[in-house]
Protein backbone atom coordinates (compact mmCIF):
# COMPACT_ATOMS: atom_id res chain seq x y z
CA UNK A 1 0.00 0.00 0.00
CA UNK A 2 0.85 3.70 -0.59
CA UNK A 3 1.26 5.98 1.70
CA UNK A 4 0.26 9.42 2.31
CA UNK A 5 -2.98 10.03 0.34
CA UNK A 6 -3.70 6.58 0.13
CA UNK A 7 -6.15 5.12 2.43
CA UNK A 8 -5.89 1.51 2.32
CA UNK A 9 -8.91 -1.14 2.71
CA UNK A 10 -7.74 -2.73 6.14
CA UNK A 11 -7.12 1.24 7.44
CA UNK A 12 -10.68 1.88 6.31
CA UNK A 13 -12.53 -0.76 7.60
CA UNK A 14 -10.61 -0.67 10.39
CA UNK A 15 -11.55 3.31 11.79
CA UNK A 16 -15.29 2.72 10.18
CA UNK A 17 -15.81 -0.32 12.15
CA UNK A 18 -14.56 2.17 15.51
CA UNK A 19 -16.12 5.49 14.17
CA UNK A 20 -19.50 4.40 12.65
CA UNK A 21 -21.80 5.43 9.99
CA UNK A 22 -20.80 9.13 10.36
CA UNK A 23 -17.19 8.39 9.09
CA UNK A 24 -17.65 6.64 6.33
CA UNK A 25 -18.29 9.26 3.46
CA UNK A 26 -15.73 11.16 3.89
CA UNK A 27 -14.43 12.28 0.33
CA UNK A 28 -11.12 12.47 -0.47
CA UNK A 29 -10.77 15.07 -3.33
CA UNK A 30 -7.54 15.89 -5.19
CA UNK A 31 -5.75 12.49 -4.42
CA UNK A 32 -2.87 12.38 -6.32
CA UNK A 33 -0.92 9.11 -6.43
CA UNK A 34 2.72 9.18 -5.86
CA UNK A 35 4.46 10.07 -9.03
CA UNK A 36 7.69 7.36 -10.44
CA UNK A 37 10.51 10.15 -10.60
CA UNK A 38 11.38 9.18 -13.78
CA UNK A 39 7.84 10.18 -15.52
CA UNK A 40 8.07 12.81 -18.04
CA UNK A 41 4.73 12.53 -19.74
CA UNK A 42 4.68 12.96 -23.33
CA UNK A 43 0.79 13.28 -23.89
CA UNK A 44 -1.26 15.29 -21.22
CA UNK A 45 -4.80 14.98 -21.45
CA UNK A 46 -8.03 15.87 -19.46
CA UNK A 47 -10.90 12.93 -19.32
CA UNK A 48 -13.98 14.28 -18.02
CA UNK A 49 -16.69 11.68 -16.86
CA UNK A 50 -20.72 12.89 -17.57
CA UNK A 51 -23.78 12.84 -18.79
CA UNK A 52 -24.52 12.47 -22.75
CA UNK A 53 -27.77 12.50 -24.05
CA UNK A 54 -27.92 9.86 -26.77
CA UNK A 55 -30.83 8.61 -29.52
CA UNK A 56 -30.20 4.99 -29.04
CA UNK A 57 -33.68 3.90 -29.99
CA UNK A 58 -33.20 5.50 -33.41
CA UNK A 59 -32.91 8.89 -34.98
CA UNK A 60 -36.56 10.08 -34.04
CA UNK A 61 -36.84 7.68 -30.60
CA UNK A 62 -36.43 9.07 -27.37
CA UNK A 63 -33.43 10.42 -25.22
CA UNK A 64 -31.35 7.97 -23.11
CA UNK A 65 -28.87 9.89 -20.90
CA UNK A 66 -26.01 8.09 -20.73
CA UNK A 67 -22.62 8.41 -19.37
CA UNK A 68 -19.66 9.28 -21.51
CA UNK A 69 -15.92 10.59 -21.04
CA UNK A 70 -15.71 14.51 -22.48
CA UNK A 71 -19.38 14.21 -24.19
CA UNK A 72 -18.23 11.60 -26.56
CA UNK A 73 -19.81 8.24 -26.89
CA UNK A 74 -16.60 5.76 -27.03
CA UNK A 75 -14.42 8.68 -26.47
CA UNK A 76 -10.79 7.56 -28.62
CA UNK A 77 -7.50 8.29 -27.44
CA UNK A 78 -4.64 7.50 -30.07
CA UNK A 79 -0.96 7.58 -28.69
CA UNK A 80 2.56 6.14 -30.22
CA UNK A 81 4.13 3.57 -29.12
CA UNK A 82 6.29 3.98 -26.03
CA UNK A 83 3.59 7.24 -25.25
CA UNK A 84 3.90 8.17 -21.40
CA UNK A 85 0.43 9.22 -21.01
CA UNK A 86 -0.76 11.56 -18.09
CA UNK A 87 -4.60 11.37 -17.92
CA UNK A 88 -6.00 13.55 -15.52
CA UNK A 89 -9.64 12.09 -14.45
CA UNK A 90 -12.24 14.59 -13.53
CA UNK A 91 -15.12 13.09 -12.49
CA UNK A 92 -18.29 15.16 -13.24
CA UNK A 93 -20.38 11.96 -12.13
CA UNK A 94 -23.06 12.80 -9.29
CA UNK A 95 -21.35 9.77 -7.95
CA UNK A 96 -17.88 8.26 -6.99
CA UNK A 97 -15.73 6.76 -9.81
CA UNK A 98 -12.28 6.37 -11.11
CA UNK A 99 -10.69 4.65 -14.61
CA UNK A 100 -8.69 1.65 -15.04
CA UNK A 101 -6.55 1.39 -18.41
CA UNK A 102 -7.34 -2.26 -19.32
CA UNK A 103 -4.71 -4.63 -20.08
CA UNK A 104 -2.16 -1.49 -19.85
CA UNK A 105 0.90 -2.56 -17.73
CA UNK A 106 1.84 0.11 -15.73
CA UNK A 107 2.93 1.29 -11.89
CA UNK A 108 0.21 -0.46 -9.86
CA UNK A 109 -0.49 2.89 -8.03
CA UNK A 110 -2.76 3.86 -11.13
CA UNK A 111 -4.53 0.25 -11.56
CA UNK A 112 -7.33 2.16 -10.92
CA UNK A 113 -9.07 -0.45 -8.09
CA UNK A 114 -10.76 1.31 -5.60
CA UNK A 115 -9.73 0.91 -1.72
CA UNK A 116 -6.78 -1.67 -3.19
CA UNK A 117 -4.78 0.72 -5.26
CA UNK A 118 -6.57 3.76 -4.65
CA UNK A 119 -9.24 5.93 -2.92
CA UNK A 120 -12.39 6.50 -4.42
CA UNK A 121 -13.09 9.58 -6.95
CA UNK A 122 -15.67 11.24 -4.99
CA UNK A 123 -18.36 13.26 -7.05
CA UNK A 124 -16.40 16.52 -7.99
CA UNK A 125 -13.06 14.70 -7.40
CA UNK A 126 -9.67 14.39 -9.84
CA UNK A 127 -6.98 12.06 -9.79
CA UNK A 128 -4.09 11.75 -12.12
CA UNK A 129 -2.89 8.77 -13.94
CA UNK A 130 0.84 8.06 -15.52
CA UNK A 131 0.59 5.39 -17.81
CA UNK A 132 3.70 3.97 -19.79
CA UNK A 133 2.51 3.08 -23.44
CA UNK A 134 4.88 0.38 -24.24
CA UNK A 135 2.68 -2.12 -25.79
CA UNK A 136 1.01 -1.17 -29.11
CA UNK A 137 -2.76 -2.66 -29.75
CA UNK A 138 -5.85 -1.96 -29.09
CA UNK A 139 -7.05 -1.26 -25.18
CA UNK A 140 -9.71 0.50 -23.38
CA UNK A 141 -10.95 1.74 -20.20
CA UNK A 142 -13.73 2.34 -18.13
CA UNK A 143 -14.16 3.04 -14.30
CA UNK A 144 -14.01 0.13 -11.66
CA UNK A 145 -16.36 1.02 -9.11
CA UNK A 146 -20.27 0.44 -9.60
CA UNK A 147 -19.27 -1.41 -13.12
CA UNK A 148 -22.35 -2.54 -13.70
CA UNK A 149 -24.26 1.03 -13.39
CA UNK A 150 -21.52 3.06 -14.80
CA UNK A 151 -20.33 0.57 -17.75
CA UNK A 152 -23.71 -0.20 -18.37
CA UNK A 153 -24.38 3.52 -18.97
CA UNK A 154 -22.35 3.72 -21.52
CA UNK A 155 -18.64 5.00 -20.08
CA UNK A 156 -15.93 3.57 -21.82
CA UNK A 157 -13.18 4.76 -24.07
CA UNK A 158 -10.59 3.48 -26.36
CA UNK A 159 -6.90 3.51 -26.24
CA UNK A 160 -5.50 2.74 -29.49
CA UNK A 161 -1.10 2.61 -29.26
CA UNK A 162 -0.27 3.05 -32.45
CA UNK A 163 3.17 0.91 -33.93
CA UNK A 164 4.74 2.75 -36.68
CA UNK A 165 6.06 -0.50 -37.65
CA UNK A 166 2.42 -1.78 -38.36
CA UNK A 167 1.95 -2.35 -42.06
CA UNK A 168 -0.17 -0.15 -43.82
CA UNK A 169 -3.81 -1.02 -44.16
CA UNK A 170 -6.35 0.59 -47.13
CA UNK A 171 -8.64 1.09 -44.39
CA UNK A 172 -8.90 0.83 -40.35
CA UNK A 173 -12.38 0.81 -38.45
CA UNK A 174 -12.72 0.70 -34.74
CA UNK A 175 -15.95 -1.18 -33.70
CA UNK A 176 -17.33 -0.74 -29.73
CA UNK A 177 -20.16 -3.29 -29.56
CA UNK A 178 -22.50 -2.85 -26.19
CA UNK A 179 -26.11 -3.43 -25.17
CA UNK A 180 -28.20 -1.29 -23.78
CA UNK A 181 -31.30 -1.86 -21.40
CA UNK A 182 -33.77 0.43 -22.37
CA UNK A 183 -37.63 0.93 -22.01
CA UNK A 184 -39.45 2.12 -24.62
CA UNK A 185 -39.14 5.58 -22.99
CA UNK A 186 -35.58 5.68 -23.85
CA UNK A 187 -34.46 5.14 -19.36
CA UNK A 188 -32.52 2.62 -18.58
CA UNK A 189 -34.09 -0.89 -17.07
CA UNK A 190 -32.65 -2.15 -13.97
CA UNK A 191 -28.46 -2.96 -14.48
CA UNK A 192 -28.87 -6.12 -12.51
CA UNK A 193 -31.28 -8.87 -12.23
CA UNK A 194 -30.81 -11.44 -9.52
CA UNK A 195 -31.46 -14.41 -11.79
CA UNK A 196 -29.18 -13.26 -14.67
CA UNK A 197 -26.40 -12.04 -11.80
CA UNK A 198 -26.55 -15.62 -10.73
CA UNK A 199 -26.46 -17.19 -14.19
CA UNK A 200 -25.24 -15.91 -17.60
CA UNK A 201 -25.78 -11.97 -16.48
CA UNK A 202 -28.56 -9.65 -17.10
CA UNK A 203 -28.31 -8.93 -20.83
CA UNK A 204 -29.25 -5.60 -23.03
CA UNK A 205 -31.51 -5.55 -25.73
CA UNK A 206 -30.37 -2.85 -27.87
CA UNK A 207 -27.57 -4.07 -29.43
CA UNK A 208 -24.99 -1.20 -31.07
CA UNK A 209 -21.71 -0.76 -32.41
CA UNK A 210 -20.26 3.00 -31.89
CA UNK A 211 -23.90 3.72 -30.55
CA UNK A 212 -25.80 2.86 -33.68
CA UNK A 213 -27.58 0.01 -34.77
CA UNK A 214 -25.63 -1.11 -37.57
CA UNK A 215 -22.43 0.62 -39.79
CA UNK A 216 -22.01 0.72 -42.91
CA UNK A 217 -18.45 1.50 -44.98
CA UNK A 218 -16.64 1.37 -48.44
CA UNK A 219 -13.22 0.33 -49.04
CA UNK A 220 -11.21 -0.44 -52.07
CA UNK A 221 -12.14 -3.81 -53.62
CA UNK A 222 -8.71 -5.96 -53.15
CA UNK A 223 -7.61 -4.16 -50.69
CA UNK A 224 -6.26 -4.65 -46.75
CA UNK A 225 -8.98 -3.35 -43.93
CA UNK A 226 -7.95 -3.59 -40.57
CA UNK A 227 -10.92 -3.76 -38.46
CA UNK A 228 -10.40 -3.68 -34.04
CA UNK A 229 -13.37 -4.41 -32.71
CA UNK A 230 -14.03 -4.51 -29.04
CA UNK A 231 -16.78 -5.98 -26.63
CA UNK A 232 -17.51 -3.18 -24.21
CA UNK A 233 -20.79 -4.64 -23.08
CA UNK A 234 -21.16 -5.98 -19.46
CA UNK A 235 -22.49 -9.31 -19.91
CA UNK A 236 -22.59 -10.32 -23.40
CA UNK A 237 -20.20 -13.27 -25.14
CA UNK A 238 -20.23 -13.20 -29.08
CA UNK A 239 -18.69 -15.40 -31.81
CA UNK A 240 -17.55 -12.61 -34.45
CA UNK A 241 -17.30 -13.99 -37.76
CA UNK A 242 -16.82 -12.75 -41.03
CA UNK A 243 -18.73 -13.51 -44.57
CA UNK A 244 -17.34 -12.85 -48.50
CA UNK A 245 -14.13 -12.04 -47.38
CA UNK A 246 -11.01 -13.87 -46.02
CA UNK A 247 -10.27 -12.99 -42.83
CA UNK A 248 -7.66 -13.26 -40.16
CA UNK A 249 -6.82 -12.67 -36.59
CA UNK A 250 -3.88 -10.79 -36.55
CA UNK A 251 -4.03 -9.16 -32.57
CA UNK A 252 -5.92 -10.58 -29.08
CA UNK A 253 -6.58 -7.96 -26.33
CA UNK A 254 -4.08 -5.66 -28.51
CA UNK A 255 -1.20 -8.12 -29.07
CA UNK A 256 0.08 -10.08 -32.17
CA UNK A 257 -0.09 -13.40 -32.98
CA UNK A 258 1.03 -14.95 -36.16
CA UNK A 259 -2.01 -14.06 -38.67
CA UNK A 260 -4.72 -17.15 -37.89
CA UNK A 261 -7.36 -17.26 -41.13
CA UNK A 262 -11.13 -17.34 -39.14
CA UNK A 263 -12.22 -19.97 -40.80
CA UNK A 264 -9.41 -22.03 -39.86
CA UNK A 265 -10.80 -21.84 -35.79
CA UNK A 266 -13.40 -23.89 -34.26
CA UNK A 267 -17.08 -22.72 -36.16
CA UNK A 268 -14.99 -20.46 -38.18
CA UNK A 269 -15.35 -17.76 -35.44
CA UNK A 270 -13.76 -16.02 -32.68
CA UNK A 271 -15.39 -16.14 -29.43
CA UNK A 272 -15.13 -13.03 -27.03
CA UNK A 273 -16.74 -12.30 -23.45
CA UNK A 274 -17.24 -8.43 -22.19
CA UNK A 275 -13.43 -6.76 -22.33
CA UNK A 276 -11.93 -8.72 -24.89
CA UNK A 277 -10.82 -7.71 -28.15
CA UNK A 278 -9.11 -8.22 -31.89
CA UNK A 279 -7.63 -7.21 -34.45
CA UNK A 280 -8.77 -8.52 -37.88
CA UNK A 281 -7.45 -7.96 -41.12
CA UNK A 282 -9.78 -8.26 -44.01
CA UNK A 283 -8.56 -9.16 -47.73
CA UNK A 284 -11.95 -7.20 -49.43
CA UNK A 285 -13.51 -8.80 -52.29
CA UNK A 286 -12.77 -7.44 -56.21
CA UNK A 287 -16.18 -8.51 -57.21
CA UNK A 288 -18.71 -6.62 -55.41
CA UNK A 289 -19.76 -8.92 -52.76
CA UNK A 290 -20.88 -7.58 -49.71
CA UNK A 291 -18.49 -7.93 -46.76
CA UNK A 292 -20.37 -8.71 -43.57
CA UNK A 293 -19.08 -8.68 -39.97
CA UNK A 294 -21.65 -10.17 -37.49
CA UNK A 295 -22.19 -11.90 -34.06
CA UNK A 296 -23.19 -15.62 -34.87
CA UNK A 297 -24.17 -16.54 -30.89
CA UNK A 298 -27.56 -15.50 -30.77
CA UNK A 299 -30.03 -17.02 -32.27
CA UNK A 300 -30.48 -13.66 -33.87
CA UNK A 301 -27.30 -13.06 -36.17
CA UNK A 302 -26.41 -9.70 -35.46
CA UNK A 303 -24.90 -8.48 -38.41
CA UNK A 304 -23.10 -5.22 -36.83
CA UNK A 305 -21.26 -3.83 -40.21
CA UNK A 306 -20.97 -4.35 -43.88
CA UNK A 307 -17.79 -3.11 -46.29
CA UNK A 308 -18.97 -2.49 -49.85
CA UNK A 309 -15.94 -2.49 -52.55
CA UNK A 310 -15.43 0.82 -54.08
CA UNK A 311 -12.91 1.49 -56.34
CA UNK A 312 -9.59 -0.54 -56.24
CA UNK A 313 -6.26 -1.20 -55.11
CA UNK A 314 -3.05 -0.79 -57.83
CA UNK A 315 -0.45 -3.38 -58.64
CA UNK A 316 -0.93 -7.00 -57.34
CA UNK A 317 -0.85 -8.07 -53.72
CA UNK A 318 0.70 -11.34 -52.07
CA UNK A 319 -2.24 -13.59 -50.96
CA UNK A 320 -0.84 -13.70 -47.49
CA UNK A 321 -2.76 -11.62 -44.90
CA UNK A 322 -0.85 -8.50 -43.69
CA UNK A 323 0.56 -9.21 -39.97
CA UNK A 324 1.69 -7.29 -37.23
CA UNK A 325 5.31 -6.86 -35.79
CA UNK A 326 5.49 -9.86 -33.22
CA UNK A 327 4.84 -8.76 -29.62
CA UNK A 328 7.58 -8.09 -27.51
CA UNK A 329 5.66 -8.60 -24.33
CA UNK A 330 7.98 -10.34 -21.33
CA UNK A 331 8.14 -14.09 -22.32
CA UNK A 332 7.44 -16.77 -18.76
CA UNK A 333 10.13 -19.32 -18.44
CA UNK A 334 7.68 -22.05 -18.75
CA UNK A 335 10.55 -24.52 -17.06
CA UNK A 336 11.39 -22.48 -13.84
CA UNK A 337 7.56 -21.43 -13.48
CA UNK A 338 5.35 -22.00 -10.21
CA UNK A 339 2.28 -23.50 -10.18
CA UNK A 340 -1.53 -22.33 -9.53
CA UNK A 341 -4.68 -23.42 -9.99
CA UNK A 342 -7.80 -21.69 -9.33
CA UNK A 343 -11.44 -22.87 -10.15
CA UNK A 344 -14.58 -20.66 -10.68
CA UNK A 345 -17.46 -21.70 -8.49
CA UNK A 346 -21.17 -20.82 -7.64
CA UNK A 347 -20.97 -19.59 -4.24
CA UNK A 348 -19.73 -22.25 -1.59
CA UNK A 349 -23.01 -21.53 0.51
CA UNK A 350 -26.56 -22.46 -0.97
CA UNK A 351 -28.05 -19.82 0.24
CA UNK A 352 -26.80 -16.35 -0.60
CA UNK A 353 -24.68 -14.60 1.89
CA UNK A 354 -26.27 -11.08 2.73
CA UNK A 355 -24.27 -8.54 3.79
CA UNK A 356 -25.54 -8.95 7.57
CA UNK A 357 -27.33 -5.75 7.77
CA UNK A 358 -30.88 -4.66 5.50
CA UNK A 359 -29.22 -3.41 2.42
CA UNK A 360 -31.16 -0.34 3.15
CA UNK A 361 -29.28 1.13 6.22
CA UNK A 362 -27.40 3.60 5.98
CA UNK A 363 -24.25 1.85 7.40
CA UNK A 364 -24.82 -0.62 4.88
CA UNK A 365 -25.26 1.74 1.89
CA UNK A 366 -22.10 4.05 2.65
CA UNK A 367 -20.54 0.70 3.09
CA UNK A 368 -21.37 -0.78 -0.57
CA UNK A 369 -21.12 2.96 -2.08
CA UNK A 370 -17.98 3.34 -0.87
CA UNK A 371 -16.58 -0.08 -1.59
CA UNK A 372 -18.37 0.01 -5.19
CA UNK A 373 -19.95 -3.88 -4.72
CA UNK A 374 -22.95 -5.29 -4.60
CA UNK A 375 -24.91 -6.89 -1.29
CA UNK A 376 -25.06 -10.54 -2.40
CA UNK A 377 -22.50 -13.43 -3.30
CA UNK A 378 -23.23 -15.50 -5.80
CA UNK A 379 -19.86 -16.71 -6.84
CA UNK A 380 -16.34 -17.39 -5.84
CA UNK A 381 -12.34 -18.36 -7.00
CA UNK A 382 -11.38 -21.28 -4.80
CA UNK A 383 -14.03 -21.15 -1.99
CA UNK A 384 -13.51 -17.06 -1.32
CA UNK A 385 -15.88 -14.63 -2.85
CA UNK A 386 -14.45 -11.07 -2.74
CA UNK A 387 -15.50 -8.49 -2.72
CA UNK A 388 -18.48 -9.72 -1.52
CA UNK A 389 -19.30 -11.61 1.82
CA UNK A 390 -17.61 -10.68 4.82
CA UNK A 391 -16.33 -6.91 3.98
CA UNK A 392 -14.86 -6.11 7.57
CA UNK A 393 -12.01 -7.79 6.09
CA UNK A 394 -9.65 -7.49 3.46
CA UNK A 395 -9.49 -11.19 2.23
CA UNK A 396 -5.73 -12.69 2.15
CA UNK A 397 -4.46 -12.34 -1.38
CA UNK A 398 -5.61 -15.41 -3.73
CA UNK A 399 -1.66 -16.09 -4.32
CA UNK A 400 1.55 -14.19 -3.31
CA UNK A 401 4.23 -14.22 -6.12
CA UNK A 402 7.48 -12.85 -6.51
CA UNK A 403 8.33 -9.42 -8.81
CA UNK A 404 9.89 -10.89 -12.45
CA UNK A 405 9.30 -14.43 -11.54
CA UNK A 406 7.67 -16.61 -13.73
CA UNK A 407 4.34 -18.26 -13.11
CA UNK A 408 1.62 -20.78 -14.49
CA UNK A 409 -1.52 -20.54 -13.36
CA UNK A 410 -4.45 -22.80 -14.44
CA UNK A 411 -8.23 -21.46 -14.27
CA UNK A 412 -10.86 -24.31 -14.05
CA UNK A 413 -14.41 -23.36 -14.37
CA UNK A 414 -16.80 -25.86 -13.06
CA UNK A 415 -19.54 -23.24 -13.17
CA UNK A 416 -22.29 -23.93 -15.95
CA UNK A 417 -21.43 -20.69 -17.48
CA UNK A 418 -18.81 -19.07 -19.54
CA UNK A 419 -16.16 -16.61 -17.51
CA UNK A 420 -14.10 -14.25 -19.29
CA UNK A 421 -11.12 -13.90 -16.48
CA UNK A 422 -8.54 -10.84 -16.74
CA UNK A 423 -5.89 -10.33 -14.59
CA UNK A 424 -4.90 -6.62 -14.51
CA UNK A 425 -1.35 -5.40 -14.97
CA UNK A 426 -0.13 -7.76 -16.87
CA UNK A 427 -0.43 -9.70 -20.62
CA UNK A 428 -0.71 -13.23 -19.92
CA UNK A 429 0.22 -15.74 -22.84
CA UNK A 430 -2.52 -18.47 -23.02
CA UNK A 431 -0.70 -21.66 -23.47
CA UNK A 432 -3.54 -24.22 -23.47
CA UNK A 433 -6.73 -25.06 -23.45
CA UNK A 434 -8.28 -28.76 -22.09
CA UNK A 435 -11.05 -28.16 -24.85
CA UNK A 436 -8.14 -27.86 -27.46
CA UNK A 437 -9.70 -24.48 -28.63
CA UNK A 438 -7.23 -22.01 -28.23
CA UNK A 439 -4.55 -20.70 -30.59
CA UNK A 440 -1.64 -19.87 -28.23
CA UNK A 441 -1.78 -16.09 -28.18
CA UNK A 442 -1.03 -13.14 -25.43
CA UNK A 443 -3.87 -11.56 -23.79
CA UNK A 444 -5.59 -9.70 -20.84
CA UNK A 445 -8.56 -11.91 -20.45
CA UNK A 446 -9.18 -15.35 -21.36
CA UNK A 447 -12.59 -16.87 -21.77
CA UNK A 448 -13.03 -20.14 -19.79
CA UNK A 449 -15.50 -22.38 -20.97
CA UNK A 450 -18.06 -24.44 -18.27
CA UNK A 451 -15.70 -27.34 -17.58
CA UNK A 452 -13.15 -26.30 -19.03
CA UNK A 453 -9.10 -25.36 -17.90
CA UNK A 454 -7.21 -23.20 -19.45
CA UNK A 455 -3.39 -22.54 -18.28
CA UNK A 456 -2.03 -18.36 -18.73
CA UNK A 457 1.43 -17.75 -17.81
CA UNK A 458 2.64 -14.94 -17.13
CA UNK A 459 5.97 -12.44 -15.15
CA UNK A 460 5.14 -11.53 -12.51
CA UNK A 461 5.05 -7.31 -11.91
CA UNK A 462 5.19 -5.70 -8.36
CA UNK A 463 1.73 -4.76 -6.86
CA UNK A 464 -1.90 -5.94 -6.13
CA UNK A 465 -3.53 -6.66 -8.99
CA UNK A 466 -7.40 -8.41 -9.34
CA UNK A 467 -8.49 -10.90 -10.84
CA UNK A 468 -11.58 -10.96 -11.77
CA UNK A 469 -14.46 -12.50 -14.30
CA UNK A 470 -15.19 -9.30 -16.20
CA UNK A 471 -19.11 -10.48 -16.78
CA UNK A 472 -19.53 -7.31 -14.40
CA UNK A 473 -22.58 -8.86 -12.26
CA UNK A 474 -19.86 -11.73 -11.55
CA UNK A 475 -17.35 -9.49 -10.42
CA UNK A 476 -19.19 -7.77 -8.56
CA UNK A 477 -21.11 -10.86 -6.56
CA UNK A 478 -18.07 -12.46 -5.55
CA UNK A 479 -16.01 -13.35 -8.80
CA UNK A 480 -12.57 -11.31 -7.89
CA UNK A 481 -9.78 -11.90 -6.07
CA UNK A 482 -6.11 -10.61 -5.72
CA UNK A 483 -2.33 -11.70 -6.57
CA UNK A 484 0.07 -9.70 -4.55
CA UNK A 485 3.25 -9.27 -6.37
CA UNK A 486 5.93 -8.13 -3.71
CU1 LIG B 1 -18.28 -14.71 -14.92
Amino acid sequence: MKAGAMLSRRAFLGSTAMLGAGALIAPSRTTEARVPASFAPTQTITLKAGDLDMHLLGPGGPVSRTYAYDGEPFKLLRAPRGARLEATFDNGLQEGSTLHFHGIRMPNEFDGVPTLTQPLVQAGGRFVYRLPLDDPGTFFFHPHCDETGQAGRGLAGVLIVEDPRDPKFDAEHILCLKDWRLAADGSFLAMSEPDGASKAGTFGATRTVNGAPTLEFTAPAGGDVRLRILNLDSTRIMDIGVEGAHASLIAVDGHALAPVLLDKLPDGIWRMGPAQRIDLSLRMPTDGTPVTVGDYRAADIYQFATLTAKGSVSGKRSMKPLALPKADLPRPDMKRAERYSFTLQQATNAAVKEIGLPADDPFAKALIDSLCVGSTTYWGINQESWPTGDRRRLPPPLATMTTGRSYRVEIKNETRFPHPVHLHGHAFEVISSSLDRLPRHFADTVLVQPGEAVEVAFVAARGDWVFHCHILEHMETGMMGYFRVV
